[in-house]
């Protein structure tokens, strides 16, 4: 190499250090701007904490998938390392190793380990997804949630009476968005329907969120979910938010969850009911 060339190769380095330093600096700032999602820990896996019976079935799957990936990752590892350093190449040898071909037992080996792994995802997964998708039809606190570009409206039925329902409007920040009242301890069904695109339904403290899709016809169980809440502090609220991007406003289709306990409740729907007529 030329010296010239050398140090041209090094002005360009140098250039571009301080490029990625900034480009670094930038993604780190500019990706941590959600600022309504929970804390996380590592004792829940870096979830968020639950407000739902049904978030811990979550949380449990989660892990769960964590111990198992990592472990089948722990083993391959040393198997790559251990093929590596024993089986590499050695200089005096330069003729093919033993070529080891319709070896059955082998064979046999490694079909049956990944389908008896894949076996054990598939059954945690489907018997979870059952548990989270089970509607007992038994909840007293029944929500219809719409979805519309860029906003919702919670109607709450308790008891035979119906709130006047929660509209909102695109916000930035989640405490100025619609706000969902619930009762700790309780059973909620969620009804959801939208009549423009494809929207999600988000409370990150449940664990989880489902899709709300157009055209879906009243009654269809696709379109319901159930909790159970639990007893958490009264007067605690909770971001909620839109998950699927479903146009310009899309980031600001926030709203809150308020969870308060039954008396409190009782009382904020003979409120709401009271001034619905
Ligand atoms: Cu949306």
């Amino acid at each position: 190499m030329s010296p010239t060339r050398r140090t041209t190769r090094r002005s360009l380095a140098r250039r571009r250090v301080p490029r990625a330093a900034a480009l670094a600096l930038l993604l780190a700032t500019a990706t941590a701007c959600a600022n309504d999602v929970p804390e996380a820990d590592w004792s829940r896996g870096l979830l968020p904490e639950h407000i739902t019976e049904q978030g811990g079935v979550v949380e449990s799957l989660w892990n769960g998938a964590w111990i198992a990936a990592l472990a089948t990752g722990a083993v391959v590892i040393v198997l790559i390392v251990w093929a590596s350093i024993f089986h590499r190449k050695r200089r005096a040898k330069a003729e093919l190793p033993p070529q080891v071909r319709y070896n059955l037992p082998i064979e046999i080996l490694y079909t049956v380990v990944p389908l008896v792994m894949v076996s054990v995802f598939f059954f945690f997964t489907a018997r979870d997804s059952n548990t989270l998708a089970h509607v007992s039809g038994e909840a007293k606190v029944k929500v219809k949630v719409e979805a519309f570009q860029w906003s919702w409206r919670f109607t709450t039925t308790y008891n035979g009476k119906t709130a006047q329902p929660v509209a909102g409007v695109p916000v930035h920040d989640y405490n100025q968005g619609p706000e969902l009242v619930l009762p700790v301890k309780s059973k909620v069904e969620f009804d959801l329907s939208t009549n423009d695109v494809i929207h999600s339904f988000w409370i990150p403290a449940f664990l989880f969120k489902r899709d709300v899709i157009p055209g879906i016809p009243e009654g269809n169980p696709g379109r319901k979910f159930e909790v159970t809440t639990l007893d958490v502090k009264p007067g605690t609220v909770y971001a909620g938010r839109c998950a699927e991007l479903c146009g310009v406003d899309h980031s600001r289709m926030l709203f809150k969850v308020k969870l308060v306990s039954q008396a409190e409740f009782d009382q904020y729907i003979a409120t709401q009911a009271g001034s619905a007529q």
